[in-house]
């Protein structure tokens, strides 16, 4: 394959994990509401108009399947912590996104998102204890690096690794607007999907 996933296509949206049928492979997006996750799908496929993307948080709503390459999917999730009104809709999006997670045999890698220059907030340390909690394969994924300023890139890279107890060349910095470390996680997602 000359371009890995360039001929991502969008598949199907879902509400309940019970809706989805079977992949050989997939990789998931979760993250914080307006942390980048459909801005990031976008730019590893080539694709600006793929997933909607939005400034308003809360664009994405469910659970969207992106087929790449036969029986392969990247998976973007609704983003948390956009409180919309009653507690009930965070109960919603707590039953799709944890059903999603637990439910896939072939979930390959979540990938967690989280803005680079905000570091992780108290909601992202609760999802990355539960990824941990229930033994699912997660990677952290820095967004926005544009955002931080040259001069501190260094010094925010570590200090956000050392938050979250890492090293900062265990996470992968991007910036879908720059193009910053895209082919690198783009060739990392082709190879947990066994598309090289
Ligand atoms: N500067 C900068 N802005 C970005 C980047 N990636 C995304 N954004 C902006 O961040 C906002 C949110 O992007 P989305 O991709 O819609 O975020 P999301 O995580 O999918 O949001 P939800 O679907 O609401 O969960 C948009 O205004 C994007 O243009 C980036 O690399 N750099
Ligand atoms: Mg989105």
């Amino acid at each position: 394959m000359a371009q890995p996933l360039k001929d991502t296509q969008f598949v199907t949206s879902a509400s309940s994990v019970k809706q989805l049928g079977s992949a050989h492979a997939e990789v998931a997006f979760v993250g914080r509401s307006n942390v980048g996750k459909s801005s990031l799908l976008n730019a590893l496929c080539f694709q600006k108009g793929l997933a909607k993307t939005s400034k308003t948080p809360g664009r994405t709503r469910l659970i969207n399947v992106f087929l790449t390459g036969a029986d392969r999917w990247i998976v973007d999730l609704p983003g948390y912590g956009f409180a919309l009104g009653p507690a009930k809709e965070r109960e919603t999006w707590q039953a799709m996104v944890e059903g999603y997670l637990t439910g896939r045999k072939s979930l390959r890698m979540v990938y967690v998102l989280l803005d680079a220059e905000v570091g992780p907030t108290k909601l992202d340390h609760q999802m990355l204890d539960w990824l941990r909690s229930v033994d699912l394969p997660h990677r952290i994924v820095a967004t926005k690096c544009d955002q931080v300023k040259p001069s501190r890139q260094l010094a925010q890279r570590r200090d956000v690794a050392a938050e979250l107890g890492l090293q900062t060349a265990d996470i992968a910095w991007v910036s879908a607007e720059k193009g910053t470390g895209i082919p690198d996680l783009r060739l990392e997602i082709a190879g947990m999907l066994s598309l090289l």
